[in-house]
């Protein structure tokens, strides 16, 4: 199974890849984790990534690429794979296409997590409380929401019309979030 997680910031995306990736046994690629580790590493690449990060915006789409180019290509994808987080705008839906094409591994679904922003705005303060991460914080939230209506919201479009996407209504206990996943993406 080659499936990609959509959704708003706070729509529960990590959350529930994090789950699909035990029971489905594939890989689980967080782009959000990956630039994280990157920062945390000290790396040239994180330094870049993190005020970018911090106030809400979008990390190049070329470093994306690269990174996920790379993740791609090791051994554990093989068996499937779950994107949470990527692509996050139309210019890499469309590299994303590419990239899958060259490698002889198309996507077999793609989910949209629907919530609605006030709720978002609940989860993401009740995270701040919990994990402290520095863009939970409500200025940085307020910029992700508009990055997502702006730039992301369109890539849902680019799947529907594409026939390749099942909406799900992320509001709900993790159980039934998840239940609704598993039915959207049954073959
Ligand atoms: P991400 O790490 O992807 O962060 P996110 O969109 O906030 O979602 P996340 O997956 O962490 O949260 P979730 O909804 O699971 O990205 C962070 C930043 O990295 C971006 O802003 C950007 O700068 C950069 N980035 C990443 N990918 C990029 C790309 N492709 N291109 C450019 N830049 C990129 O959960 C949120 C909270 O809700 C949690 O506390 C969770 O416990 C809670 N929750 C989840 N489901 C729930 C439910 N059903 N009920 C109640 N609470 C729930």
């Amino acid at each position: 199974m080659r499936l990609v997680l959509l959704g708003p910031p706070g729509s529960g995306k990590g959350t529930q890849a994090t789950r699909l990736k035990d029971k489905l046994d594939i890989a689980h690629i967080s782009t959000g984790d990956m630039l994280r580790a990157e920062i945390a590493a000290g790396s040239e690449l994180g330094k870049q990534a993190r005020s970018v990060m911090d106030a809400g915006n979008l990390v190049s789409d070329e470093i994306l690429l690269g990174m996920l180019e790379s993740r791609l290509a090791q051994a554990d994808v093989s068996k499937g794979f779950i994107l949470d987080g990527y692509p996050r705008n139309v210019a890499q839906a469309n590299a994303l296409g590419e990239l899958l094409a060259r490698i002889g591994q198309p996507l077999d679904a793609v989910v949209q997590l629907d919530v609605p922003t006030e709720l978002l705005v609940e989860r993401i303060a009740g995270r701040a409380k919990e994990q402290g991460r520095a863009d939970d914080n409500p200025e940085s939230v307020r910029q992700r929401l508009q990055v997502y209506n702006e730039q992301t919201a369109p890539v849902v479009d680019f799947y529907a019309g594409r026939g390749t996407l099942a909406r799900v209504d992320g509001v709900g206990e993790l159980d039934e979030v998840e239940a609704r996943i598993h039915q959207a993406i049954k073959p």
